[in-house]
This record gives C-alpha cells, sequence and structure tokens, in this order.
C-alpha cells in the first residue's frame, strides 16, 4: 500500500533570492494545502547579502509552517539540499519536494508529483524532455548546456532518466533516507546528477512528469563556469569509480577524523 504523503516538506535552496522567495513559498503553501496536505516549508539561505533571510524571518512572523536554516557562507546547493533533508526526515515527514526559489519550478506541478508518489513511485522528476515537457525563455547557449549534460549522463551513466540535472523532485522520505546512505561527493550543481545516479541505481519506482520551466524573471543563475567543470569531473568520476554507500570511515565522526589525515607524499 503506497503512503498517503501526508506530511510534505519543500526544500527551497536560496541564494540572493529575496525577490522571489516570498512569492514561491506563498504559492506553494496555497496548492499544497488545497490538496489537503500539511506542508513544512524549508528555505536553506546561506548567508544571501541580499538579506534573503531576514525577509523569510518576516514571513515566519505570520505563517508558522516556515522553517529557515541559515548557514554561514555559499557552501553549495547540493549541500543545502542535504540540509534540508535532515532537517525534513527529523520533522518526520512522509514526503519530500525540493524546488527553485526562482518561479522557474512552476507550483501547478506540485499536485502531479506528489500523485504519482501516492500511486506507489518513490521519485518523481520534474522533466523538460520527456513529451509535454519543455522550456521557456532560456538562450540557446543555455538550451545547448543542458541538453548536452543530460545527453552525457544518460548515455555515460545509464540512468535510464531524460532529465538528469532537473532540480524539481518529489522524494519519498525512505527513499532519501537510503539515499543519504550513499556517499555523495557533489556539494553544489553536480549534487542533482550525482544523485539521480545514485536513485537511478537504487531498487526504486521512478516517474518522471512533463512540465515547462519557465526561466528565473528576477535575480540571475547561480549556475557558474566552475560548476560546469565540476560536473564533467562528477560524470568522469562516476564513471570510473561508481556509485558506493558510506563505509564506516566515510561517515559519522569516524569518518570525519579520516577526512582530516592526508596522505604526504614521500619525496625520493
Ligand atoms: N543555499 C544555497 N542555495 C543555492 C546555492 N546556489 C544556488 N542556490 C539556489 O538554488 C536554486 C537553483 O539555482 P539557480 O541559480 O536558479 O540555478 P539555475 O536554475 O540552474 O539557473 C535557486 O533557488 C538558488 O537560489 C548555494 O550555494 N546555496
Ligand atoms: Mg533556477
Amino acid at each position: 500500500m503506497p503512503e498517503r504523503s501526508e506530511k510534505i516538506a519543500v526544500i527551497i535552496p536560496t541564494y540572493n533570492e529575496k525577490d522571489n522567495i516570498g512569492r514561491i513559498i506563498s504559492e506553494m503553501l496555497s496548492v499544497l494545502r488545497s490538496l489537503g496536505k500539511s506542508p513544512e516549508i524549508v528555505v536553506v539561505d546561506d548567508n544571501s547579502p541580499d538579506g534573503t533571510a531576514s525577509l523569510v524571518q518576516s514571513l515566519q512572523s505570520k505563517e508558522e509552517n516556515i522553517i529557515l536554516l541559515k548557514r554561514p557562507g555559499k557552501l553549495g546547493l547540493g549541500s543545502a539540499y542535504v540540509e534540508g533533508y535532515k532537517r525534513a526526515l527529523n520533522e518526520r515527514v512522509n514526503c519530500i519536494i525540493q524546488m527553485d526559489a526562482d518561479l522557474s519550478h512552476p507550483t501547478n506541478t506540485a499536485p502531479d508529483l506528489l500523485a504519482a508518489i501516492e500511486e506507489g513511485y518513490d521519485l518523481a522528476i520534474a522533466s523538460r524532455y520527456i513529451h509535454g515537457g519543455g522550456i521557456k525563455s532560456w538562450t540557446w547557449k543555455r538550451r545547448i548546456m543542458s541538453k548536452a549534460a543530460n545527453y552525457l549522463v544518460r548515455v555515460l551513466l545509464r540512468t535510464g532518466l531524460r532529465d538528469n540535472t532537473s532540480g524539481y523532485r518529489a522524494m519519498r522520505a525512505a527513499s532519501v533516507k537510503e539515499l543519504m546512505q550513499y556517499e555523495i561527493q557533489s556539494s553544489g550543481f553536480s549534487y542533482l546528477v550525482e544523485a539521480a545516479v545514485v536513485l537511478s541505481r537504487m531498487k526504486l519506482k521512478i516517474k518522471e512528469i512533463p512540465f515547462t520551466y519557465e526561466g528565473r524573471e528576477i535575480g540571475e543563475t547561480k549556475l557558474s563556469f566552475i560548476e560546469i567543470i565540476r560536473f564533467l569531473a562528477t560524470v568522469g568520476r562516476l564513471l570510473v569509480f561508481g556509485t558506493r554507500k558510506k563505509t564506516i570511515l566515510s561517515g559519522g565522526t569516524l569518518g570525519r577524523a579520516a577526512e582530516k589525515i592526508q596522505i604526504v607524499p614521500t619525496r625520493l
């Protein structure tokens, strides 16, 4: 029997999203509440210089279902998701939705993502690259980059997914717990690809749901050139070393201690 995804967390990582965050939170709360759900919004902000966190704090005084996780500086999109997952799991939610703050992920796709989870899927990915999906207002350069990235991941890493880089996903909490047992090294945008590869290798029921990516109207993309290089390095690493679960040495206190051990090359 599939769990009903009654208690939901929506994770929204933010970096300089002051002009978007209020709208996305209120739209998401009203869409999910109209479905009879009880959503927690988890904003993970990296000390945005534009004061996104203060704005979220002011919203918290009017709305009690907003959680703000403040981090000291820009630590990357992937590590923000992980922070959000941990908090959501602590809140004992059944289902986690993750999305961008910039209104490029339309809130009216959320009911379809949740319906897939309720039907028994473990992971629902909002996809631009299946029939019915698309992209509005992206430059041709960005379109080519996204297509090429997805082609590389699909062909080389055999995920079976059409949209491996979409940041709009819904996951059953149990699948998120399992995902977190894997060693994921990417802390930035590449996290999405690394997680897609891990998730596709777990024994999950996955569905892609078509959506039209709106394209950001306010603010700037945080996808930098260095993130593109990191993406290529991530694909190469996954191709050579594959995916693996955390060992006792890679997680927890022992793991953190092990990370500090440096191997110093001996000069002959
Ligand atoms: N907390 C946090 N959020 C980030 C970071 N980088 C990007 N984001 C957020 O992640 C989401 C996706 O970034 P965005 O710039 O829209 O990337 P694009 O959609 O690929 O152009 C947005 O909500 C950003 O504000 C980061 O380092 N930390
Ligand atoms: Mg975006």
